[in-house]
């Protein structure tokens, strides 16, 4: 099995967020030939894009997996579709969105598959959780790390770990 580190960032933004992402965890665990290595802390923040849509909950994972790109392309799309998304407006609500944000050092540009992720270094919602897990890894095509990518982030995207109602109900 290939151990390049392969980056996800989950999103969701409609009914019970929380549950769609941990079901998308199961789920890729559950995928022929990848392991998830690492999960991130789960993170809100403000839509970027299509702004008149709610707040997201982001959260990265970390996979090996020996599949081809294309094929764990099609397996995130099929997780995305078993768990109800529906595509209608583009960069708009999203039940669960998987983007894969790096593979390994690879850059990969084919008709279905831009990797890094194309907006990748301007989202906090992405570069915040990532460097939970990964702040050291050196992201292509630069080799910049993630921690850096994120210091240079300009802008005014809130991004915050997100504590759930029912953890507070728990403590
Ligand atoms: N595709 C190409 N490269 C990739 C890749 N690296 N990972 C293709 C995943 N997919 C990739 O994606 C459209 C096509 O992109 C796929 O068929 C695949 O072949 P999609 O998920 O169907 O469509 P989309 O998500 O509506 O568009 P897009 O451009 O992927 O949107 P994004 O970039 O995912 O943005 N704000 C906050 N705060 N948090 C969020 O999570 N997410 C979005 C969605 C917008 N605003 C957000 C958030
Ligand atoms: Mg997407």
């Amino acid at each position: 099995m290939q151990t390049e580190r392969v980056f996800l960032s989950l999103g969701s933004n409609v009914g019970d967020r929380l549950a769609y992402l941990r079901k998308a965890v199961q789920r890729l665990a559950g995928l022929p030939r990848t392991t998830v290595v690492r999960t991130s802390s789960v993170y809100e923040s403000a839509p970027v894009g299509y702004t008149e849509q709610g707040a997201f909950l982001n959260q990265a994972v970390e996979v090996v997996t020996a599949l081809t790109p294309d094929a764990f392309l099609q397996a995130t799309q099929r997780i995305e579709q078993a768990l109800g998304r529906e595509r209608t407006v583009r960069w708009g609500p999203r039940t669960l969105d998987i983007d894969i944000v790096y593979w390994g050092e690879r850059c990969i540009s084919s008709e279905r598959l831009t990797v890094p992720h194309p907006e990748a270094e301007t989202r906090r919602f992405v570069l915040l959780p990532l460097s939970e897990i990964a702040g050291d890894f050196r992201a292509p095509p630069r080799g910049e790390t993630v921690r850096a990518l994120l210091a240079r982030l300009g802008g005014r995207q809130t991004v915050e770990v997100y504590r759930s109602p029912k953890t507070f109900e728990l403590n």
